[in-house]
């Protein structure tokens, strides 16, 4: 396997509407990013994935981009970027930044010239197409915020295409110079020194065709007719070829609808396209038949089998792919919350998520907040909710004559706004984000859960981050070594080997609040392994014959003598 830079780092990702204000207005920038720096550092990881801070009308919190060369005001200048690259490089780390190339701003000029007329030189930057023979849309596909992907220009008479919200158009990627632009772009940002890019929504580029779409879920909408479209290869190879091929930098492509099947042929080393992907098969498994707000228990068994499906595909036998590994983003509800613990065992669990994180094979990417255990939010109204895709689910389930109260139950169980609250810092008010009322509402239990109070105890979840991130960079094993699960069938226990020509290790994770016992299917004598790390003070070694026993949560990372 080709060892490279951007497999042995771990991302730490910036929501930075969310992260540090600096200048009371309530909302994140730039300069608050910077004063934060240290505890970033601090951290021990390499890289910053800093989601968009172009300019934009804030339709989707920037995912809606007016200007792909400038700085939001609301984040700062363009001398205040330059800053916080300079800060980030002169402590060793690398700053991925967000292109979300799927779709602009209406507020792009591209579009506004688009918009103008038929014959405008920029109409075909975007998708149009005339009504359908009913004078609606010219077919019966969704937004992925609800209703339909199309919307009516009034004044030219056309219906231009929008997969989110009819604010961010969908651009069109058959037209060379739209590719031409867009590689601008990137240069541009590579000029300055970025070290590489998170494309948003990259599976969705190339479009198939526009006929109606045969199915009822949506999820097979994105997969098998949205994503995968017939020229992505081209369009990503084009890019490499043309401009990421000329630095030494990082890409990850987000990538819904990607599978299994086709995973490879976006990372394959051969490929010349991506270094990894975002999949989302295990962030959509406790979605019920109606999709996020239809919340269904997890399977757990699916959940390993995600991931060791996944490594298989990109990593085993000779397949020359990379994975990358994450629990949660800004678009998801907090980790601890979704797939672990938040009350009893909220110290254990969230220490258990962290350590299977930071012991797969795959660049590990970790959200913000996460190193100190945030949680999900108990809303108190649906007037406190702020993400356009959660505004939708309220709307419609209002419409349907659903009570407050149950939407408050799925928002705090699967709102993206769970991701968004702003981080905490300290027991201060506002949680030391800003002295202002901040954009979102701050979690209450930011007194509980705070930087300051776990940065001084040595035994937090925020010493367990660090302790985890030192871990994982000590071993290559944990990087490059194998992965074979042990005890698929198990119902609660995650337990797998990472093992290279070095080291054998040997990762234990109970997903359960109850005490489980297991087979390691092989006798290992107690006296060959040693305890690297785990979340309880003492850990039950395998008894003769291989049974282990497991605390609730417990989480151990063992070394097996070789
Ligand atoms: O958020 C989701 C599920 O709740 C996803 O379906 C999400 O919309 C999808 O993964 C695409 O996400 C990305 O593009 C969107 C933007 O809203 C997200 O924040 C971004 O990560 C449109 O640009």
């Amino acid at each position: 396997m080709q060892k490279t830079w951007w497999k042995e780092s771990i991302v730490y990702q910036i929501y930075p509407r969310s992260y540090q204000d600096s200048n009371d207005d309530g909302m994140g920038d730039i300069r608050g990013i910077i004063d934060r720096l240290d505890h970033v550092k601090s951290l021990g990881i390499n890289v910053i994935w800093l989601s968009p801070v172009f300019k934009s009308p804030n339709d989707d919190n920037g995912y809606d981009v007016s200007d792909y060369c400038d700085i939001h005001p609301d984040f700062g200048t363009m001398a205040d970027f330059d800053e916080l690259l300079e800060g980030i490089h002169s402590r060793g780390m690398k700053l991925l930044i967000d292109l979300v190339f799927n779709h602009s701003s209406d507020e792009h000029a591209w579009f506004e010239e688009a918009k103008s007329s038929k014959d405008s030189e920029k109409r075909n930057y975007y998708i149009w197409k005339d009504p359908g023979p009913d004078g609606g849309p010219p077919n019966n596909w969704q937004s992925f915020f609800g209703g339909s992907a199309w919307e009516l220009d009034e004044s030219t008479g056309q219906y231009y295409l929008h997969y989110f919200s009819k604010k961010q158009p969908d651009l069109n990627w058959e037209n060379p110079k739209v590719r031409e632009e867009l590689h601008h772009v990137m240069s541009f940002w590579l000029a300055k020194g970025v070290d590489g890019f998170r494309f948003d929504v990259i599976s969705l580029i190339s479009k198939r065709h526009f006929e109606d779409s045969p199915y009822t879920d949506f999820g097979e909408t994105i997969s098998l007719l949205y994503a995968n479209g017939p020229r992505i290869h081209e369009f990503l190879h084009e890019a490499y070829e043309k401009v990421v091929s000329k630095y030494d930098v990082m890409t990850v492509g987000e990538g819904p609808g990607i599978t299994l099947v086709n995973g490879l042929d976006y990372v394959g080393l051969q490929r010349q396209e991506l270094n990894m992907i975002f999949h989302f098969d295990h962030m959509f498994i406790d979605h019920g038949p109606g999709g996020k707000y239809n919340p269904a228990p997890y399977d757990f068994l699916r959940f390993k089998k995600v991931f060791l499906d996944w490594d298989q595909a990109m990593m085993a036998d000779g397949n020359d792919g990379w994975s990358s590994i994450f629990l949660g983003n800004h678009d998801f509800s907090r980790i601890v919350s979704r797939w672990a613990n938040d009350g009893k065992f909220w110290d254990e669990s969230s220490k258990a998520l962290c350590l299977m994180l930071l012991t797969m094979r795959g660049t590990p990417y970790i959200y913000q907040g996460e190193e100190i255990g945030m949680t999900n939010v108990e809303w108190k109204s649906v007037d406190e909710h702020q993400d356009i895709e959660t505004l939708d689910y309220i709307r419609k389930a209002q419409a349907a004559g659903v009570d407050e109260r149950t939407i408050l139950k799925n928002t705090k169980w699967q709102s993206r706004d769970n991701a968004r609250t702003p981080m905490q810092w300290s027991n201060e008010s506002f949680a030391g984000f800003s002295t202002s009322k901040p954009w979102l509402k701050v979690n209450e239990n930011y007194a509980d859960i705070n930087v300051q109070s776990q940065d001084l105890n040595p035994r937090s979840i925020l010493n367990f981050y660090r302790k985890m991130v030192t871990i994982r960079q000590t071993y290559p094993a944990l990087v490059y070594g194998d992965f074979q699960v042990i005890a698929l069938e198990h119902p609660h226990i995650f337990a797998y080997f990472r093992e290279d020509e070095d080291y054998r290790l040997l990762v234990v994770l109970n997903f359960s609040e109850e005490e489980q016992v297991f087979d390691l299917e092989q006798p290992i004598e107690p006296d060959k392994l040693i305890r690297i790390v785990s979340n309880y003070r003492t850990s039950r070694e395998p008894e003769a014959g291989g049974q282990m026993t497991l605390h609730p949560w417990e989480a151990v990372l063992w070394k097996v003598k070789k």
